[in-house]
């Protein structure tokens, strides 16, 4: 995916921590691409923090500004931390936080990159760390995310509740030329698409026959296609088959976590919420929520923050300060500075400064 030329070189990041282990890795992420900033002297950049999340909603009854799109298109992008607090029902602090930013800025493309890194394990015995090297490309608009459904006869033994799933030509076609794109750029070249189209019969036959009509225009990319449920089994079984994956918001919500679980751990899963027309800026986040059960530890992982906090200087045009930020991350987690997901005893402190070390180096 083609990073736009930056002209500047000046950034101004909106930093929204929000809940959970949110603050402490956006923190670190901020302290690692400072350092970066101040190493390399060749791009400038400021992050202005924003209060929404949990704290906020108690505070103000909503979870965002009510000019949340206003606010966030005054920066050149977002990153973001993590939504969800044990006090509050999950589907409101989703709703009313990380999908009241997607859906409106048309954060359409939720790209979603996956590999071992030196130094750690996958869980498939088996696998050898370059057979995961896969970027997943997630619909992040519809399906069953569009909001559309309700409750009727609440509390009566009849009570119905409807979640209907919207697919439009515009979101399907949109993000399949997103993805057939990204594999055209790739190795590899191979694009998987996958859906449920045996029993979902309507709008992933459609999903099925946009594949088909947008594959015709990049003749140098192989796909194929698999049901979600065959594609859990091939992932595990022969992950080296697979390269660029593209799916529906709900299947790859589901599958991105999988990947992130057999690449070695969800604690370096880096996620970029792009609007590829680069109308809106576009956020960056780890692929984890908010993991209450470390919160205030220290010991949350912020590799997928600072993975994240690369892919977003790589989105601003700074190729060379993303790849500088990966080594360093490579280099720190190869010689074994890792956090407990990944079975060391590194605190989120020690990795941060050791990331910190390695770029200064
Ligand atoms: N940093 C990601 C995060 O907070 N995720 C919480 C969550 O529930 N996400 C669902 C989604 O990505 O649609």
């Amino acid at each position: 995916v083609v990073a736009a030329p930056s002209k500047s070189h000046n950034y101004r990041i909106a930093s929204i921590p929000a809940d959970g282990i949110g603050p402490e890795v956006v923190s670190a992420a901020i302290e690692v691409v400072n350092k970066l900033a101040q190493t390399m002297k060749t791009f400038k950049i400021e992050f202005t923090h924003i209060p929404w999340g949990t704290d906020y909603y108690k505070k103000h009854g909503r979870y965002v500004d009510e000019n949340v799109l206003d606010v966030l298109r005054g920066y050149d992008a977002s990153l973001f931390g993590s939504v969800g607090a044990p006090d509050v029902p999950d589907h409101i602090s989703l709703w009313g936080l990380l999908l009241a930013i997607r859906g409106p800025l048309q954060l359409y493309a939720n790209v979603r990159p996956v590999r071992t890194f030196p130094g750690t394990q996958s869980p498939l015995r088996s696998a050898k760390a370059s057979d995961i090297d896969w970027l997943l490309v997630r619909e992040n608009s519809e399906g069953e995310y569009a909001g559309h459904g309700g409750r009727s006869h609440v509390g009566q033994p009849w009570e119905t509740a409807t979640e209907v799933a919207i697919f439009t030509r515009v979101g399907i076609e949109r993000i399949m030329r997103f993805a057939f794109t990204a594999a055209s750029t790739r190795p590899k070249r191979h694009l998987t698409v996958v859906t449920k189209s045996n029993s979902l019969r309507y709008g992933l036959v459609l999903w099925d026959e946009i594949a088909l009509s947008v594959s015709k225009d990049f003749p140098s990319v192989t796909w194929d296609k698999m049901l979600v449920d065959a594609m859990t089994i091939r992932m595990v079984q022969n992950p080296a088959s697979l390269d660029v994956i593209v799916g529906t918001n709900l299947h790859m919500d589901i599958l991105s976590d999988l990947a992130a679980a057999l690449a070695g751990s969800i604690g370096v899963a880096p996620s970029s919420n792009l609007d590829p027309t680069r109308k809106n800026p576009s956020l960056f986040e780890p692929v984890h929520g908010s993991a209450f059960d470390i919160t205030g530890k220290g010991v949350a992982n912020p590799v997928a923050t600072f993975w994240s906090a690369a892919e977003m200087l790589g989105w601003l045009g700074e190729e060379e300060a993303k790849e500088k930020l990966m080594r360093a991350v490579e280099n720190v987690c190869e010689k074994g500075i890792l956090t407990k997901d990944l079975g060391g005893t590194a605190m989120t402190k020690d990795v941060t400064k050791a990331v910190c070390d390695e770029i200064e180096r």
